[in-house]
């Protein structure tokens, strides 16, 4: 049976007209062989950020803004607010005195500290500091505020799900009726009760899904990177990687996004590895060359660089490395979609 291109397109006009269309003409697009990220690998030098971040300090403050935060976009999926398909990424600065004012949200936001003294979030009524490198969780519908008590400005890393929250259309966000949340429990107590290889008798994390432990300090990460690259000989593909746990289940700290830390030992270089979960990376310390696709990005402390999906990447520690990770792997997890690759050492 034959057809004129006349023809087709005629009965293609008339299936639009009763919104249907023929799959046949659509069907590779939507299903190619394999994962073609739309995103393109990136690197945002915390050298450039900085100095736009302190500028946008004299332009408004943190509580006109609600929250003072240059956005991390993609070059690829510009107006998006993304730095990947389903990642949101952000550099957030506030300044001593200020306060970021409290809400609440469905997606769940991680920071990434990155430089000054004094920063604090509150989360679900407790108070945490802010160090450097330190990993602070802020879960799917906790109140959260920020604050910076000491004398220097303060910069972190946000991360949020926020594009996949869109995707799914289940975003919701509400105001606080005050400027700071009410402080129910001292600081460290949720450090005591989860965080010192201890948990409660009757478990159960007061953030539903997510970790009761809501900051995962840097000395804790670091010395443990460290002691475990003591103990054994770096993974080629992974080198050094932990990965941040919910100390009830063993799993991931947050249920849509995965964290972790690589440390790779001065003159050590990964082989090549792809995964269908797309990366947000910070380099915690160190100096670093990341391959990714077809490019090559020279990483300096506090640097962004991301990995879509399906890409190749490796790296290459040119001083002792800790480089910040997080990306969709749970939910890739969750949905049985996660595959990886790992090319020849
Ligand atoms: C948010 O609530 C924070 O609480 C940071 O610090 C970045 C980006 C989009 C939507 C909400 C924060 C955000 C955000």
């Amino acid at each position: 049976m034959t057809s004129t291109d006349a023809e087709r397109q005629d009965f293609y006009d008339r299936l639009g007209a009763q919104d249907m269309a023929p799959l046949w003409a659509v069907l590779k697009g939507l299903l190619p062989s394999e994962p073609r990220s739309k995103a393109a690998p990136h690197h945002w030098r915390y050298g450039d950020v900085r100095p736009l971040l302190l500028e946008s300090g004299d332009l408004l403050t943190a509580e006109e803004a609600e929250r003072r935060v240059l956005v991390l976009e993609n070059p690829a999926l510009k107006g998006l607010s993304r730095a990947t398909a389903t990642m949101y990424a952000g550099i957030q600065l506030i300044l001593p005195g200020e306060t970021a004012p409290a809400h609440r949200h469905s997606p769940s936001a991680l920071r990434f500290m990155l430089e000054g003294e004094g920063a604090i979030t509150a989360v679900g009524g407790e108070r945490t500091t802010m160090r450097r490198g330190d990993f602070v969780i802020t879960p799917s519908w906790a109140w959260h505020d920020h604050g910076a008590e000491g004398s220097d400005p303060c910069a972190w890393l946000d991360g949020l799900d926020l594009p996949l929250v869109q995707f799914l259309e289940a975003g919701f966000n509400e105001h606080y009726n005050d400027k700071n949340q009410a402080i129910t429990r001292p600081e460290g107590d949720s450090m005591a009760r989860y965080g010192a290889n201890m948990v409660p008798m009757r478990p159960q994390s007061p953030y539903g899904l997510t970790t009761p432990i809501f900051n995962y300090p840097y000395t804790q990460t670091r010395a443990a990177l460290v002691a475990a690259a003591a103990g054994a000989a770096p993974d080629p593909h992974e080198a050094v990687s932990l990965r941040y746990a919910n100390p009830l289940d063993g799993g991931w700290a947050m249920p849509t996004m995965s964290a972790w830390m690589m440390h790779l030992p001065a003159g050590f270089e990964t082989a090549p590895i792809r995964s269908t979960d797309a990366l947000v990376m910070c380099l915690a310390e160190g100096r670093l060359t990341a391959g990714i696709g077809e490019q090559s990005f020279a990483l300096e402390e506090r640097d962004v660089a991301v990995a879509p999906g399906w890409t190749w990447r490796r790296f290459r520690a040119e001083t002792d490395s800790f480089l910040f990770c997080f990306s969709d792997r749970v939910v890739h997890e969750k949905l049985g979609l996660w595959r990886e690759e790992r090319g020849a050492a």
